[in-house]
This record gives C-alpha cells, structure tokens and sequence, in this order.
C-alpha cells in the first residue's frame, strides 16, 4: 500500500492496525470471516471506476463490455453453487437483497412473518425499527420456550392465525439446521410466499453441510461475507419466473450503479466455492463449532439448545453471573472477539444481554482444528470465571497473541497457506 501511505498516513495506519488485529486477535464473531487475498485484490481493482446501471447487454452507459463480463461470470457462478434458476448479484448487502424482494412480493398493506429478533431474527425480517417492520404489517414466530427450538406447529398455528403474505425463514443467531420444507408446507397452507435468508448459512449450504432452501423457496437472499467467506455485499436466488420482477426492483427500483469490483469479487468468491476444499472448510467450520461448543458445556457452560448444526452457538450466561456485554468486554480484553447476543426470553435488554453468540468460520478459515477449539475453550472459561483478574487476562492475552502467530493471516503482504488450500488455480 505505498500509494496509500504516501497519500494518506492516517488511513494507513488504521489499516495497518487492522491487519494486525486480525492477526493476533482471535475472530470468533459468527457473522466475520476472512476473505482470500484474491478477493481482496478485485477489491481494490480499476472496476470500481466504471458505472453500469443496469444489467449485462442492458445498460445506460457505454463502455461495459469488461464488466459484463464479471457480472455473466458471477450470476453463472451464483446459479451453479446454489442450483437456482436465477441470480441477481447486484444488492450492495443482505438488507437490500432482502428489500428488494419485499419490493418484488409486496405492496404495504401486505403482511409479513419473520422470526422475532431477540429470537435470533434479524432486523430485516420484521423488526419495528427497521423498514420491514414499518411498511408491512409484521408479525414474528420464535422459539420454544423449553427446548429453544423452532416449533413449526406454533409456527404454522401462527400463521393461520395472522395470515401472511410472505413467510420469511432464515436467523442470525439460531444454532440448528432449518427445516426449509417445514416452512414451504406453512406457506402453502395460508398462500403466502416464502423468502429465506441463508446469508449465515450460506456457505455451509453451498458446501452441502445444511439442507438446502433453494428447492423450497420463491426467493433466497444472502451475503457474500460470512460462512461463504467472499466480499462484503448480498445476492438473491429465485425461481425463473420472479427474475424480471426482482432484477427491476434492484435496479431501478432500489439502487442506482452496481458496485463491479464488488461483483467482481463475488464471481470469485462463488468460483472459490465451488472446490472441494471450499466444501471441506465448511465441513471443519461445523465439526469446529461442536468442539468449542461441547468444551464450554463440558466446563458448565450452557449452551442453548445443547449444541450446533452449524457455525454458532450460543452461551447462555445466566448461571456465570456475567452479562453477556461484560462477556463481550473481558473476552476482547485477550484479544477474543466475540459478540453480546440476547438470548431467547432474556430478562436483560438489548444492550446489556445474557448471553454471547460464538462462531467458528473465520477460525476455520485460518486452518484451527478441534484441537485448536479446546485450547480456545479454556481461555474463555479462565477469563469468564475471573473477569476482575487483571495479571490472568494479561497471562492468557500472551498465550492467545502466541498462538495466533502460528495461524497467519495475510502474511507480509503474501498469501497465507490456509487461506490457499483447495482454491482453483489457473494455468497463466
Ligand atoms: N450483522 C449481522 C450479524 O452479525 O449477524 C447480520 O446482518
């Protein structure tokens, strides 16, 4: 980054202080992951000067046919991994992936069904604060009370009760696979279509380690960020029949010029994870998720639900006599990074919570095993259980910096060797 350090010190050096907290910092944050270094590089590319408003062979501007080729490769790409008849890889983010298809489904005075977020829905799935909450009339399941799982005959009594529009399936903080053909049968049975946010699971779909949407659902949305491991941004699959009405709600309905260095980097993104390593990441990211799950319950930990199917759990804090920002707090005092999660039927508020969301797809990323897991296990519990003890948080912050310096990220500017392993390579 010479051009940027002669230009600007200031930003520089924030991005030089980033690099190397993510190198001697543990990510455990479920929704982080670390891109490859050739994501990265598209990033930063001469496509982010170029307006397309429109779609490829469509667009108002001249001088296209370079990024119309990147975003061919990355709706082809899209389709492929998924196994969906149409992709729009234009959204800037999950949100607007998911507004779009609110645009495209509904009118206001419709009716939408989302899972509540102190459930572990997301904004974006009827939240009062949030648009989807504001324009449609939004009602929310959750989980029961006893097991903490998604009861799909509440479920599906609620939405005989509160006949929907649209269903929306997909969490931010839920630790079990989805029934996605649970809720197609629940739609079915009051009309209304069904949208699913995968953008947690997404690469865990895509490496065929959790049942897919895609058969089951009108329209899917996602990131590209987190378990799939590509750029920051969103994408939505949907059935033929949908896609001239979503792709103009995109554009023009919602966004102006797409970002094609971003698309750019989700068309590699996808081609990453179309490879068999890709798909043995994510098979490690669950196997990681358990390990540290069942370490921490081995420890006393209550882990909601008693476990995971796939990249996070959550700690129900209660009985440590820690809220889960006091948690969050101590934790990144060592350099552990993790998140204050509500818990379902928390007595605390959002701010304050009762318990933590783990996740273990940006450690899987820099190659942490099982193993790995137990040893990060142990720190949590020695930190939780004497959050006051200044001279252990110093002691396990030094065995935590050591211990990342054995799993490099983006190494002197040079690709790190997990990151590599399995991803396509051409022939120059
Ligand atoms: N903010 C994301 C998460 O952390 O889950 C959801 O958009």
């Amino acid at each position: 980054m010479d051009s940027l350090k002669q230009v600007d010190r200031e930003v520089w050096q924030a991005i030089q202080d980033e690099l190397e907290r993510q190198q001697f910092h543990l990510e455990l944050i479920a929704s982080e992951n670390y891109c490859t270094p050739a994501v990265l590089e598209v990033q930063g590319s001469v496509l982010t000067n170029k307006y397309a408003e429109g779609y490829p062979n469509k667009r108002y501007y001249s001088g296209c046919d370079n990024v119309d080729v990147v975003e061919r490769l990355a709706m082809e790409r899209a389709k492929r991994l998924f196994g969906a008849e149409h992709a729009n890889v234009q959204p800037h983010s999950g949100s607007q992936a998911n507004m779009a298809v609110y645009f495209a489904a509904l009118t206001p005075e419709h009716r939408v069904l989302g899972m509540d977020i102190t459930h572990g829905g997301h904004l974006t799935h009827g939240f009062k604060k949030n648009f989807s909450g504001q324009i449609y009339e939004a009602a929310t399941y959750g989980v029961d009370r006893e097991t903490k799982l998604l009861d799909y005959e509440a479920i599906m009594e609620k939405a005989r009760t509160f006949q929907p529009d649209l269903i929306i399936a997909g969490a931010s903080a839920y630790s079990r696979a989805i029934d996605f053909a649970k809720f197609r049968e629940i739609a079915d049975d009051v009309g209304a279509l069904l949208m699913v946010d995968m953008a947690h699971i997404a690469g865990l779909i895509a490496g065929k380690q959790h049942p897919d949407p895609v058969p089951y659902a009108d329209f899917v949305t996602s990131t590209t960020h987190k378990t799939l491991g590509g750029p920051r941004g969103g994408f939505i699959l949907c059935k033929a029949k949908y896609a001239a009405k979503i792709d103009q709600k995109v554009f023009p309905g919602m966004q102006g010029g797409p970002l094609m260095h971003i698309i750019a980097a989700k068309a590699v993104g996808f081609k990453e994870a179309l490879t068999d390593g890709f798909r043995e990441r994510q098979r490690q990211t669950v196997a990681n998720a358990r390990a540290l799950a069942q370490e921490l319950m081995n420890r006393g930990y209550d882990v909601i639900t008693g476990g995971t199917d796939n990249h996070l759990f959550l700690l129900d804090l209660t009985n440590k006599d820690i809220s889960g920002r006091d948690a969050q707090g101590c934790l990144s005092e060592v350099g552990i990074y993790v998140n204050k999660n509500l818990i379902p039927f928390d007595e605390r508020g959002a701010f304050e919570t009762s318990g933590i969301r783990v996740g273990s797809a940006a450690a899987t990323t820099r190659g942490m095993k099982e193993q790995e897991m137990v040893t990060i296990g142990g720190w949590i519990d020695r930190v939780l259980s004497a959050p006051w003890d200044d001279e252990l948080k110093k002691s396990v912050k030094k065995e935590v910096t050591d211990f990342c310096a054995s799993f490099p990220v983006y190494e002197n500017g040079t690709i790190s060797a997990p990151l590599l392993e399995g991803l396509p390579t051409e022939k120059s």
